[in-house]
């Protein structure tokens, strides 16, 4: 999958480039991220991104003429990468507090895109005449607000690498169903046996794989009862999760 991120601070990107799983992805020519600086597509001796805003007012607008050359520069590089170039095949998505907050659902409907255009935001925004002639998806990280569309963009671009096919393999796509199935994650232990007097539950030293599964789902639902009633409402189980609950309703 082909990534561009449109940004005058591309080298904040080494975090996801050069480390971790992402980072893996890249060694392993699965996914190609590259970085087109608007400031690369100034005319001014400058190199000015920025302007004062119409209207008056405090802070600062990015222009939409280096923003447009860099998009375009963005579609040329993906096409050459092999991605069928349009709103279905390589969106340009624009990271902003106002677009759709990303869920692993709308993550895993990502993965199917030949590539995308992430653009990064500074300042108080962008031109809007810019986003309306090429946006395609703005998209939201959360109800929060950060200085730039960057970072937002290396949490959208790490949650649609760690669920690509090849990426993972089976390893975590069997596990990481936790988030996918709708239920927070369970516990996990490992060595020493005992810390702060405190011993691993037994039932992970019994061997016995069909127990674990059970107590697994069963502390995810015990947490996710707790801690997120809205998703525990939305739950809907599978033939054999409803055996289990049934027994755990028994209990209580
Ligand atoms: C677009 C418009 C995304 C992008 C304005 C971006 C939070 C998210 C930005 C701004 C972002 C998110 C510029 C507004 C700085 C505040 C960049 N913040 N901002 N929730 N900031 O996904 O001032």
């Amino acid at each position: 999958m082909y990534f561009a991120v449109i940004s005058i601070f591309p080298e904040m990107f080494a975090s996801i480039r050069e480390f971790g799983i992402t980072g893996r992805a890249v060694t392993q020519e699965q996914v190609t991220i590259e970085c087109i600086n608007p400031r690369d597509y100034t005319t001014d001796n400058y190199r000015r991104v920025d302007e004062r805003p119409y209207g008056g007012g405090p802070g600062m607008v990015m222009m939409a003429e280096p923003l447009a050359q860099a998009i375009e520069a963005a579609k040329l590089r993906a096409s050459q990468q092999g991605c069928r170039i349009g709103k279905a095949n390589c969106p340009v998505v624009y990271m902003s507090p106002q677009g759709q907050t990303l869920s692993e659902n709308s993550v895993l409907d990502m993965t199917k895109y030949d590539g995308m255009i992430l653009l990064c935001g500074r300042y108080e925004g962008i031109d809007e005449r810019l986003l309306s002639q090429y946006v395609d998806l703005e998209v939201s990280i959360g109800d929060y607000v950060l200085s730039g569309g960057e970072l937002p963009a290396m949490v959208m671009i790490d949650s649609v690498i760690r669920r690509l096919p090849d990426v993972m393999g089976d390893k975590l796509s069997a596990e990481q169903d936790s988030f996918v199935d709708g239920l927070l994650d369970c516990p996990h232990y490992t060595k020493p046996y005992e810390f702060a007097g405190m011993a691993v539950p037994e039932v992970l030293l019994s061997g016995h794989h069909a127990n674990i599964a059970k107590w697994r789902f069963i502390q995810q639902v015990k947490r996710t009862q707790t801690r997120r009633p809205d998703l525990w409402q939305a739950f809907t189980p599978t033939a054999e999760q409803a055996q289990w609950l049934k027994a755990l309703e028994k209990q209580d």
